[in-house]
């Protein structure tokens, strides 16, 4: 049976190991949460580091490990020291944290990071490997990973990819900083659909894959090789039930069934019914806006002294990633500044921060939301910050204020909050004024209308949002691969080639017989395409047409003396075997006049775009444009051009990043059917990539072969690959004769 494959740098249990026994407890953090839904027993299977390296764990305890994992539906992707040094703590969080959120003054660029962050992403396509099957869905998540969609995808094309990126993804003009830009994106691009928490991260990702690899979007999908790679927005939401219920149970408790924390902070207020609670909740991490928070916070207290002795800074902030100097030093800085604040206002009985630099238990984490006044949640950058949305969840009267950086991903859907730019001191502080002063009600009405968000798309919606999109995705590969002309297809169809007496074979030329270049001048037939055409024109049962949008002059020079039928400027020039180009009568290109000073006023104001004159077109290109400016005005003149066409006998065609306008009397469809009309045919075939070949596929009788290359929606019978199985198809053909 098809099952799910998730994967992450660290799975989700903890394992430990103490006096050689081994305990593992899955871990409850808000991916487990999340995927709870997806990652049921039986179908689903969890790929990831369990957290100890190799040569922590010893040979005879390495089966238990596994078995352990197993017992979860878990799969250890072994890891050395030295991967965990420089694949984790190297690239993912010397290079790619950083530079995400924008600190590029933090960022690494070390090749030997990079070496490592490539081999672990191929060491966790090795474990894939053992485990994937047929019809799997794969579900991998965030930055240590990015590169393992295309390892996945290169070996198992057919499989569905979707990855999902869990904190910011920067604009185009930090990404392209990074030296293995092109890499990353590439990596990513294997995945079919790539998922956000906002649409500003989509957006960047965009801009960086059409300014780096050039390749053109439409709405939320980009085209590669004819495959379909979708992006959307899931913004992650928290599990509400959990934090709502354990927030209520902890407040009906009994004063001596509380925890000991929550009997303190009871404790305080009896002492002081005046003191008001601010909370801040992370993990220390130079994102997060810790000094400049705290920075604020003391500035509170000297413009609003009459907070003094009441406002209390409750800061919990969790130790992470030790081992990086950033982090040490800002531990220091942050030890420094609360001492100095508490060192120049702390009362006998008032404290203004309490800090606590550890991990809490659940309950007390329950206890510090639901007990607080504000939460005071300031990162400079941050993916989502569940933090807030676990505060909002944990108010029970609806009562508490949730002050928030708009730089959080959070901040997209909780404009409730008051929103404040983590770096502005000054607003901060009168931020945490507002919220202390703010009148019961209005607290009531903003909490009650994020909290009705909150509940709606918690996180099991988000997980099955992002994995309901994946099926879709998988559904339209399947529905994409029923029409594939498969090699047991491709010989019934020589079968009948081979029957007929009389033959024809309409083939486009660029990117159906060869590559597509960027330069058409270069797009020369090779040995093997005229190998395959001259023999096929050999057999005098067969006409052999190539079909194109192109003027004569290239093909003129290529074909000249073939025995192939030449139609080009989509069907106004035609050239049959043995004699002159003949030119279809009445074309009117009077049209040009009116239409080339448009383009050429559009080709001076977008530098990198020209006009090409055909001899019955006009086309404007502007794939060396800036790739947004190019779109832009690409639009623009498609409408201008749609008004100034309307009464003429006019089309525009958009192909790829071009515009052109040529007679609409002429086209690849009526060129083959002048071609059969009257003739009595046993075999036709039409094969092309371009949508002017639909026309074709379109119009020819219903019993003839019509073939698309590429996997996108077509008229056509089948689908083929690529230009290479074209050449393998007709390489079939010619072996049935
Ligand atoms: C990354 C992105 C994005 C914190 N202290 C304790 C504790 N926590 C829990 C919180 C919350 C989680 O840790 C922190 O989540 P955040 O979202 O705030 O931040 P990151 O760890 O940086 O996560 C972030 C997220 O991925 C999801 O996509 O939102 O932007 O950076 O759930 O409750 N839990 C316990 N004790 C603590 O002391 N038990």
């Amino acid at each position: 049976m098809a099952k799910t494959i998730i994967i992450s740098n660290r799975l989700p249990l903890q394992i430990k190991i103490e006096n050689e026994e081994l305990t593992v407890t899955p871990s409850v953090g808000g991916l487990a949460t999340g995927m709870k839904s997806v990652h049921k027993a039986g179908d689903s299977l969890w790929l990831g580091w369990s957290g100890l390296t190799e040569e922590e764990i010893d040979d005879n305890l390495k089966a238990d490990v596994e078995a352990a994992s197993a017992k979860e539906a878990c799969v250890n992707v072994p890891l050395t020291q030295d991967d965990v040094e420089n694949f984790y703590y190297g690239f993912s969080n010397k290079t790619i944290w950083p530079l995400f959120h924008y600190f590029t003054e933090y960022t690494e660029y070390q090749q030997d990071y990079w070496v490592k962050y490539r081999e672990v992403n191929e060491k966790f396509a090795e474990v894939v490997a053992k485990h994937i099957e047929p019809g799997d869905k794969v579900w991998i998540h965030d930055y240590q990973l990015m590169l393992l969609p295309q390892l996945i995808k290169e070996r198992y094309p057919d499989s569905a990819i979707g990855f999902f990126l869990h904190i910011p993804f920067p604009s185009f003009e930090v990404f392209r900083i990074l030296p293995w830009r092109t890499e990353i994106l590439e990596g990513l691009l294997g995945a079919d659909l790539i998922g956000f928490h906002t649409y500003d991260y989509e957006r960047h990702f965009f801009s960086s894959v059409r300014r780096l690899l050039g390749y053109e979007i439409n709405f939320n999908e980009i085209i590669i090789n004819n495959r379909i790679i979708r992006s959307d927005i899931f913004p992650m939401g928290i599990d509400y039930d959990k934090f709502h219920n354990a927030s209520v149970s902890q407040q009906r408790k009994s004063v001596k069934d509380r925890t000991e924390l929550h009997q303190e902070l009871d404790k305080h207020q009896l002492v002081n019914p005046e003191v008001r609670f601010i909370l801040s909740i992370d993990r220390l991490d130079y994102t997060k806006g810790i000094q400049k928070r705290l920075y604020a916070f003391e500035h509170f207290l000297e413009k609003y002294p009459e907070y003094r002795g009441q406002a209390t800074l409750i800061m919990l902030c969790v130790p992470s990633r030790q081992n990086v100097d950033q982090y040490q030093r800002m531990k220091s800085e942050i030890d420094e500044l609360v001492g100095r604040i508490n060192g120049n206002y702390s009362t006998i009985n008032w404290t203004p921060v309490w800090y606590f630099y550890r991990a809490l238990p659940f309950e007390n984490l329950i206890d510090l939301y639901s007990s607080s006044d504000v939460a005071l949640l300031t990162p400079i950058r941050d993916g989502m910050n569940l933090v807030a949305k676990e505060y909002v969840a944990a108010q029970i009267d609806s009562k508490g204020v949730l002050i928030l950086s708009e730089m959080t991903g959070a901040a997209k859907e909780m404009s409730e909050a008051i929103l404040i730019n983590p770096n502005n001191i000054d607003a901060i502080a009168d931020a945490i004024h507002e919220a202390l002063a703010m009148p019961a009600e209005e607290q009531i009405t903003r909490i009650d209308t994020m909290q009705n968000r909150l509940k709606r798309y918690n996180v099991e919606k988000w997980a099955d949002d992002f994995f309901n999109n994946l099926k879709e995705v998988q559904e339209q590969q399947a529905l994409q691969s029923g029409k594939k002309l498969t090699e047991a297809m491709q010989h019934e169809v020589a079968k009948d080639f081979h029957k007929a007496k009389s033959r024809i074979l309409f083939i486009n030329y660029d990117g159906t017989l060869v590559a597509e270049k960027e330069n058409p001048q270069k797009a020369k037939p090779t040995s093997e395409v005229i190998d395959i055409l001259d023999t096929l024109a050999a057999d005098s049962h067969n006409e052999v047409v190539i079909v194109s949008g192109r003027d004569k002059k290239a093909f003129d020079k290529w074909f000249k003396d073939k025995n192939y039928t030449l139609i080009t400027d989509y069907g106004a020039s035609c050239k049959e075997p043995g004699k002159e180009w003949t030119e279809a009568e009445g074309i009117d290109t009077d049209w040009k006049k009116l239409i080339l000073p448009v383009l050429e006023f559009y080709e001076d104001r977008t530098p990198g775009t020209f006009v090409e004159e055909k001899n019955y077109s006009l086309v404007w290109h502007y794939r060396k444009s800036d790739p947004e400016l190019g779109v832009g005005r690409a639009n623009e003149l498609k409408d201008q051009l749609t008004s100034l066409i309307a009464n003429h006998d006019l089309e525009i065609l958009e192909a790829n990043k071009s515009i052109e306008v040529k007679n609409s009397d002429t086209s690849k469809g009526k060129a083959a059917m002048r071609k059969i009309n009257g003739r009595s045919i046993d075999f036709i075939m039409a094969i092309g990539n371009d949508w002017t070949d639909e026309q074709m596929f379109r119009e020819l009788p219903d019993e003839a072969v019509t073939v698309k290359v590429g996997k996108t929606t077509s008229s056509a019978r089948y689908n083929i690959s690529n230009y290479k199985n074209v050449l393998q198809f007709l390489k079939v053909l010619i072996a049935a004769e």
